[in-house]
């Protein structure tokens, strides 16, 4: 789902690099029937055009920012500076550091400009916490998180079921 006309997430990434990490944001959103659109923008690469997105994005109706880049990772940050929207910043594991260059450049925020910062390649949580963010006046997408938390208990305890067969533990 991308392009459309009621879009409530942005999702932005520094490079076509980071695109097999921020799909599993895309992924989730669009499992819980949320508009998102998806760009490639870089802090350094094409600084006017990151400013000029994040200027405007509240003026066309977003409502949260997900922005992924790796290495000297000053997206979510440059965004986070022109924007009202909150932003949710993915550090990415490229380049020699494996991510935790971009996880310090990403959350190490200075007061006053907030990133909220999931962990080195943590999109999926990213588009939760976006999620959840516009949850709080969509009583209908709420109950899809529960419904999504619950499934998720489910699945443990099957897994912990299997475990205990597998090992020759009764029940
Ligand atoms: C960052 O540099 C990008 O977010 C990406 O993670 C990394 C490498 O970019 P490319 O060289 O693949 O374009 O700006």
């Amino acid at each position: 789902m991308s392009q459309c006309s009621n879009i409530l997430v942005g999702i932005v990434m520094g490079s076509d690099s980071d695109l097999p990490v921020m799909r599993k944001a895309a992924d989730i959103l669009s499992s819980f029937d949320v508009p998102y659109e998806i760009h490639v923008m870089s802090a350094h690469r094409t600084p006017q055009r990151a400013h000029h997105y994040a200027a405007t994005a509240h003026t066309r109706g977003l409502k949260v920012l997900i922005a992924g880049a790796g290495v000297a990772a000053h997206l979510a940050g440059v965004l986070a500076a022109s924007t009202p929207l909150p932003v949710l910043g993915v550090p990415i594991n490229s380049g020699a550091l494996k991510g935790l260059d971009a996880l310090l450049a990403t959350v190490q925020m200075p007061s006053g400009i907030p990133v909220g910062t999931v962990a080195i390649d943590g999109s999926k949580n990213a588009a939760l916490l976006a999620v959840q963010i516009l949850s709080t006046a969509d009583v209908s997408l709420q109950d899809r998180l529960l419904a999504y938390k619950a499934s998720m208990e489910s699945q443990v305890a099957e897994k912990n079921a299997r475990v205990q067969a597998s090992m020759g533990f009764g029940q």
